[in-house]
């Protein structure tokens, strides 16, 4: 299906999905499910007592089991299941009156701050989060794992699946981005917690509260970083002000590892892949090389997608020696000039070579032990990165 992503084409795949109806074609208004739910959007008891259409009166005693045994108000000529069969035009009219809702319970559990995250890879829209919420309901909070409330919650991670076994991510990202009636205001201080996985988060305006939790997380800020005072307060809170009382406010960040400006990004994680790839790049390439914002940013990259100290180590190696890489002298001379400022003495440099050459040490290895040494800790300033994070441009 081709959709121009405006809200009435929301409410066309949302019909198609939950029905099978066909926009400008056939409308299966009259459809039941083995679970009772009714209609071309699949409306249960609950949604319907909600909406002033059924068991107003208390003669469904169970609003949850979908029996329709219960009286209907007649509320839009509506005073059977039979009637709302065969009265298309009040479910289209339903499924809007039934969005404003679910909206107005999303902006109740403040939900509608995730509005613009990625959770664990997923966009957070707004029509997602209708959409969503219609699949498994908004939540309440008194409870922290169901509904959209759980789902966000958890990061993205927790993802329920409805009775056609689609899953709250799937919606997510089918209905992702359409137009709808509903705005969210993120100029007001809001608190985002992401989960598990690798999450994004954005606060824009207001003095927000960004909390990563596991996982490698990324605040992204719209100014150029000078218009930032960034500061460590602790180890996994850092603070970014703008300067001059600008709108974005005081921002406090909780295990958030990148923070992305548009002109640089900061890695905040020196006790992490931050450090290692610091301190790869003073033994490797020397103690200027830290400021190198490109390979800073290659390094990251590639440690945060998996690869292994040691596997970067040698990479780095290759990079620097080229055919030299598997000349033990060349990587001995190499590393020891970077850490220790000179060149090696003829004992030292054969004492070294020979750990090499016996296989006690391979390249990597032997790297590694130069790259945590305290002299090249020092020759980069890990101390001071650790307050100022580590600059590096994300590799394109
Ligand atoms: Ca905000
Ligand atoms: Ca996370
Ligand atoms: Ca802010």
């Amino acid at each position: 299906m081709v959709t121009k992503k405006t809200y009435q084409d929301y409410f066309d795949v949302l019909g198609f999905n939950e029905s099978s109806s066909i926009p400008g074609g056939v409308q299966n208004y009259d459809t039941e499910n083995a679970f009772g739910f009714i209609g071309k959007y699949q409306f249960g008891e609950a949604a319907l007592f909600d909406l002033g259409y059924y068991g107003i009166d208390k003669s469904d005693g169970n609003l949850f089991k979908n029996d329709w045994i219960g009286n209907w108000s007649g509320k839009n000529g509506i005073n059977s299941k039979k009637d709302y069969f065969n009265q298309g035009s009040v479910q289209e009219t339903i499924i809007y009156d039934w969005h404003d809702i679910l909206w107005a319970r999303i902006k109740f559990l403040g939900l509608d701050a995730y509005e613009g995250q990625i959770l664990n890879g997923h966009l957070i829209t707004i029509s997602g989060m209708l959409a969503a919420s219609h699949l498994l309901g908004a939540g309440s909070q008194s409870s922290d794992t169901t509904g959209l409330r759980g789902y966000l919650l958890s990061g993205a991670v927790f993802s329920p699946e409805d009775a056609n076994g689609t899953t709250a991510n799937q919606y997510m990202t089918l209905f992702e981005g359409f137009q709808t009636p509903f705005v969210v205001d993120h100029s007001k201080a809001e608190i985002i917690p992401g989960g598990k996985g690798a999450d994004v988060l954005t606060g824009f305006g207001g003095d927000d509260t960004l909390i990563g939790k596991e996982n490698t997380d990324a605040a992204i800020y719209l100014n150029n970083s000078a218009e930032y005072d960034v500061e460590k307060n602790s180890d996994g809170i850092w603070t970014i002000k703008q300067k001059n009382s600008g709108l974005d406010g005081t921002d406090i960040l909780v295990d958030i590892e990148r923070i992305k400006f548009p002109d640089i990004s900061l890695a905040l994680d020196l006790a992490g892949n931050a450090g290692i790839t610091a301190k790869i790049l003073g033994a490797v390439f020397g103690r200027e090389s830290v400021s190198n914002k490109v390979y800073a940013g290659i390094g990251l990259s590639l440690l945060d997608d998996g690869m292994s100290y040691e596997a970067l180590m040698q990479l780095a190696i290759n990079v620097a020696l080229g055919a030299n890489a598997t000349n033990h002298t060349a990587v001995v001379d190499l590393l020891y000039e970077n850490v220790v400022g000179f060149k090696p003495s003829a004992a030292e440099e054969t004492y070294f070579v020979e750990l090499l050459d016996s296989g006690a040490y391979t390249a990597a290895s032997i790297g590694i032990v130069a790259a945590e040494n305290a002299l090249n800790q020092a020759n980069i300033d890990l101390v001071g990165l650790s307050q100022d994070g580590l600059a590096y441009f994300v590799p394109l």
